[in-house]
């Protein structure tokens, strides 16, 4: 089989670039590991930049998100018994963000693509390695109920996440990898509750980090930071509930409504960036290339802002025969990667519990007040928060 940008994933970053070069003539196929349901059970990400919203539309799949997802316009921080807001148009020239899950962005970007435009996608086809980057022939190896195939393409997007095979087949002397982890994971709840309050709530506390955030008016995600050995299994939902509103202002935690967990489970937190992010026909895009930790929201918004640079530069080949686009493509992305690893990092630091020292916490509510008080500490949180614009790319 033979396509002109062969695909290895469809989370969000390969939906959405399929789409974008389905909309521009420019054909695609989707290999996928796994089946088309357990893509979409997974509950992931829930705050979209505008840059990644504006995306979405560009891409005609915006509309749901635009009927049903929640516009946010700050979001609020509790520390040392205070509870206080950040406004975001007020920093950002009346930027906001977006609430819509992952699980919906997922839903609507195959419905477009698959359902509606009769996009190919392979599920249950896990690919087994990337040949020939270096020619103008690449080739994805993968597997098809049991048989091996091979999908030769001009071009292959690795957009298969970090447990893919895409970054792992180029040559490790061609590759920098950087990389930390946290001492700590997020334990996260979703349940059919009100949320509690009307915008994200981030918490400080000496117990250690809490986070309220809400996929609808009616559904809410909590996270709680949690040791790196814990298992969800050692948390029944009362224990989660009572740990929760202990790290909460007291009249915040009074109004917090509970209910059973839809899902429960543990993430870790890690900062991982390869570069890279091209070897010479193949192009690493989103969690293949990039992990950040999930307090600044902003490892979905990382793969669509790949996708954005990554489109462009596709389209400029096939409209204009330019390449000059695909050269830039590694560095243009990593700018925007590393300043939201930066971003994500010191707000992680800000935050969490990482040792019992009494010095390092009065520094966090330091910082906490300084920022909190400050004009240009709140503009360099909003526009951090609500996303850096992208590049000019044409
Ligand atoms: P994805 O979504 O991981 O999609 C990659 C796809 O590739 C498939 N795949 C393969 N397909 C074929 N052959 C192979 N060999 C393959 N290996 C893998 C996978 O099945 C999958 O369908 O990467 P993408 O598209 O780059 O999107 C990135 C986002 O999903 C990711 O950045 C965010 O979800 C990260 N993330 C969060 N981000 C936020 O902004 N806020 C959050 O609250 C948040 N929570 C999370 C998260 C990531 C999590 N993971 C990955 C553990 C919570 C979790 C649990
Ligand atoms: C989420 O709703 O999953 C979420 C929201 C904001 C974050 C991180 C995660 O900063």
């Amino acid at each position: 089989m033979r396509t002109q940008v062969g695909i290895i994933g469809s989370g969000p970053a390969g939906l959405l670039l399929a789409r974008l070069l389905h909309l521009q003539g420019i054909d695609t196929v989707i290999v996928e590991n796994r089946s088309r349901d357990y893509v979409l059970g997974r509950i992931r990400a829930g705050v979209i930049e505008q840059g990644m919203a504006d995306l979405l539309r560009e891409a005609k799949a915006g509309e749901r998100m635009d009927r049903e997802g929640l516009i946010h316009e700050g979001i609020n921080i509790a520390f040392d018994g205070r509870l206080e807001r950040l406004d975001f148009p007020e920093h950002t020239n009346g930027k906001v963000v977006m609430v819509y899950g992952q699980t919906e962005i997922t839903h609507d970007l195959m419905k477009a693509h698959i359902d509606e435009a009769g996009g190919i996608v392979h599920f249950d086809a896990p690919a087994i390695k990337v040949e020939g980057s270096d020619t103008d022939s690449p080739r994805i190896l993968y597997e098809q109920n049991g048989r091996r195939r091979e999908l030769v393409c001009d071009f292959v997007a690795g957009c298969d996440g970090y447990h893919g095979v895409a970054r792992r087949s180029l040559p490790a002397d061609k590759i920098k990898t950087f990389e930390k982890t946290y001492p700590f994971s997020w334990l996260g709840i979703l349940s059919d509750v009100p949320p509690v309050m009307d915008e994200l709530l981030y918490a400080h506390h000496a117990r250690g980090f809490a986070l309220c955030s809400m996929r609808s008016h009616t559904r809410s995600r909590y996270y709680v930071q949690c040791n790196t050995d814990d298992n969800v299994n050692n948390w029944s939902d009362d224990a989660f509930w009572d740990e929760l509103r202990r790290r909460l202002p007291s009249d915040t935690a009074d109004s917090v409504t509970t209910g059973a967990r839809l899902e429960m489970s543990i993430t870790p937190l890690h900062s991982f960036v390869a570069e890279p992010m091209r070897f010479g026909r193949l192009f690493l895009a989103g969690d293949a290339a990039h992990i950040v930790p999930p307090i600044g929201a902003k490892g979905l918004n990382l793969a669509a802002s790949d996708v954005y640079y990554l489109a462009r530069a596709l389209l400029a080949y096939y409209k204009e025969k330019r390449t000059d686009l695909l050269d830039r493509y590694s560095d243009t992305a990593l700018r925007r990667v590393w300043k939201a690893i930066r971003f994500s990092w010191w707000y992680t630091s800000l935050l969490h519990k990482f040792d019992d020292d009494p010095m390092s916490r009065r520094l966090q509510i330091s910082e906490l007040d300084y920022l909190t008080a400050s004009d240009a500490g709140q503009t360099m949180f909003a526009e951090n928060y609500v996303g850096l614009p992208f590049e000019k790319f044409e």
